[in-house]
């Protein structure tokens, strides 16, 4: 007895685990990263610039360590809005308080907004750069000259080239995270994902379609809320409303007969049923309330 106590007060000595802020500008692959990192898709992605309004965060747990990462928002240094203002303050917030931080970069270059996000790393955290989308790099030999330039902008703990989507360089990175993090017990049980619910990644699934169905503009005027989440059995019913600012853009989103909604609805559900494991039942409003992003109350309301 004396001995299983010892040996679990060793193994506690040497585990790690700590909060890992991922942070870079806008579509970088932050989200995509956390999801690889995390083994699920936790955190929505697409090809349009601030997706990730919400901080999240996805935790995985070995042998050795665990990790609590943290998803932020692209930060962003072009458009200034009432939303766009609390995404970067939610950014710093993020920054406040971590053991490391994980700087995403694109392999392909190094532009003025990643100088902006490098600008805000506190000092005394270890970071660690994570050169990503490597797989779509045309020119290998350029890319080694970017390593050298990307080591000249920050003392980073490590660099290390990875891409999110194929899985490439991620148990490098980890090890990398790993030797950063500090000696500590878990935080979450091993298999906790994430420190948000169901009704949350509910409305973000949601979200996540109208990002990637939708054009250039209805997407950024729309925010999701969960109405009711009632568990009936083994199904889940979920009715949710979708809050946009105008008219013809309530239009747009529910397209003819309905059928941009619907898919919009059916690509959510699919997402729902494979992160939950059960199946569900959605029902998705469209409602127009201008303004909603707008002033500190509403934006509030929707949990920003
Ligand atoms: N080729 C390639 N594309 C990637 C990789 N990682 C992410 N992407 C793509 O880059 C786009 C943006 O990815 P996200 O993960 O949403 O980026 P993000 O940094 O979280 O973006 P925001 O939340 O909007 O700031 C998506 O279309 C991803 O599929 C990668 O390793 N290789
Ligand atoms: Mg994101």
């Amino acid at each position: 007895m004396r001995n299983k106590v010892a040996n679990e007060a060793a193994a506690h000595a040497s585990f790690r685990c700590g909060h890992v802020a991922i942070v870079g500008r806008p579509s970088v692959g932050k989200s995509t990263l956390l999801n690889a990192l995390v083994g699920q898709k936790i955190s929505i992605t697409s090809k349009k610039p601030q997706t990730t309004r919400y901080r999240i965060t996805g935790i995985a747990t070995d042998a050795h360590a665990q990790f609590v990462f943290v998803d932020t928002p692209g930060f962003q240094t072009k458009h200034r809005s009432r939303l766009n203002d609390r995404l970067n303050r939610a950014v710093q917030e993020s920054l406040a308080d971590v053991d490391v931080v994980v700087l995403v970069l694109d392999a392909a270059r190094v532009t003025e907004a990643d100088l902006a996000v490098i600008a805000l790393l506190p000092p005394g955290v270890p970071v660690v750069a994570a050169a990503n989308k490597v797989d779509a790099l045309a020119d290998k030999a350029a890319f080694m000259a970017r390593l050298a330039e990307i080591a000249q902008l920050y003392p980073f703990a490590a660099i290390v080239p990875v891409s999110a989507e194929k899985g490439t360089q991620l148990p490098a990175l980890k090890d990398e995270i790993a030797k950063a993090l500090p000696q500590s017990a878990p935080l979450y049980p091993e298999d906790d994902l994430t420190d948000r619910d169901e009704r949350f990644l509910a409305a973000e699934f949601i979200r996540e379609k109208i990002f990637r169905l939708l054009g250039d503009e209805v997407p950024y005027a729309t925010t999701v809320a969960v109405d009711t989440f009632e568990m009936d059995g083994a199904l889940r019913r979920i009715h949710a409303t979708v809050y946009v600012d105008k008219p013809g853009q309530r239009a747009i989103l529910l397209g003819e007969g309905g059928l941009q909604m619907k898919a919009i609805a059916t690509h959510a559900r699919s997402d729902m049923e494979k992160l939950f494991g059960g199946p569900v039942f959605l029902e998705v409003f469209v409602r127009v309330k201008r303004g909603w992003a707008d002033t500190d109350a509403s934006l509030a309301r929707f949990g920003y």
